[in-house]
């Protein structure tokens, strides 16, 4: 068998391509590891752990039950980055405010992370796929004070990397830093996760269409349209493509990221400026989507470009192969 690339080891030997210090990105996704493991382990016992499973009796900020796993997801997340000394704040999905850290340490580090604890959580009680996606920026803010609103509220396109840990079928860690886009598997005997997806490349066509279809009534006659076409044999394919909805985003895009594919989340009325979140969910896709040769655009504008006005600002999402999206904004 040949030997393995650790995560460490990739991050040392790429140490020239990173456009920031090599040691704060190692610790980033030190912390990010920590608090992943902490997650994988307690997904894995899920339905063992009464204290794990189930929903929470409370509502998040964005009006959805929270699941107890999400909150979980979220300490575990917000303790390995307040001690692990490179963040100087976070924002996450399951929290109304962001929170700038107090500690001196933290002060005078340069980053902050915005992160989707547990994306797709609500599929936890069945075993399904899910997902943390997070979002690394430089702060705005002088070093030695403590983060700002305006730190958090970055345009996309500012992002020095972003990633997510799929709790799948294994436990991978995909990430960027504007320099393409790798994969690691989380190998459970030893603890480490080793470069298994070198590369990552999204094929720029594809066969496969994710879309939640009990809303079809209320897309736009273009991407009606566009469902027509996916479902007709007068696609390149000359066969109706599959149709695939996990109903995690996170795996959603994971899988069609290496098969191909196309994920659409419009705006509909009941969810008028759509349903995903920019900063914690669309931002960070959007950037490995970018990086792997693929497109994301809220149907208009590209994703990296929008800039944000709100923590939790929603966002329309059409995301995968690039000339799939294409085709779906009616580009081609
Ligand atoms: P949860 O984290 O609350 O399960 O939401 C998941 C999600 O944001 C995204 O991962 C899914 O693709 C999307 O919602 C599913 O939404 P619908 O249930 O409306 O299709």
């Amino acid at each position: 068998m040949p030997k393995l690339t650790s995560l460490k080891e990739f991050i040392t030997e790429n140490q020239k391509d990173f456009n920031y210090s090599t040691s704060d990105l190692s610790c980033l996704l030190r912390d990010i590891v920590l608090a992943a493991k902490v997650v994988n382990q307690d997904i894995q016992r899920a339905g063992l752990l009464d204290h794990v499973l189930g929903a929470q009796g409370v509502e998040n900020i964005q009006g959805e039950a929270q699941q107890k796993l999400d909150v979980l997801a979220d300490q575990a997340f917000i303790k390995s980055f307040l001690e692990g000394g490179v963040v100087c704040g976070i924002a996450s999905e399951e929290n109304e405010d962001f929170l700038a850290f107090d500690a001196t340490s933290s002060q005078a580090a340069n980053y902050v992370v915005l992160f989707d604890p547990l994306d797709g959580s609500s599929n936890i009680d069945v075993n399904v796929s899910v997902g943390t996606i997070f979002s690394i920026y430089r702060r705005i803010s002088p070093v030695g004070t403590k983060a700002t609103l305006e730190d958090m509220l970055q345009a996309g396109n500012k992002q020095v990397a972003a990633g997510y840990v799929l709790f799948g079928s294994s436990t991978m860690l995909v990430y960027t830093t504007g320099n393409g886009v790798n994969g690691f598997t989380l190998d459970p005997i030893s603890g480490e996760f080793f470069l298994s997806h070198a590369n990552m490349q999204m094929p720029l066509n594809g066969r496969l269409y994710s879309v939640n279809e009990g809303n079809l009534n209320d897309f736009d006659p273009q991407l009606r349209a566009y469902l027509a076409y996916c479902q007709s044999d007068v696609n390149q394919t000359g066969k109706p493509y599959s149709g695939r909805y996990i109903g995690s985003l996170v795996a959603d895009f994971h899988r069609n990221l290496i098969k191909g594919g196309v994920y659409i989340y419009p705006a509909v009325p009941s969810a008028p400026k759509g349903r995903l979140r920019l900063l914690y969910e669309c931002n960070p896709l959007a950037f490995i989507a970018e990086q792997a040769g693929g497109l994301a655009t809220d149907g208009n504008q590209r994703i990296l470009d929008i800039e944000p006005t709100e923590l939790h600002q929603r966002a329309a999402l059409y995301i995968g192969s690039k000339e799939m999206v294409e085709k779906a904004m009616g580009l081609v």
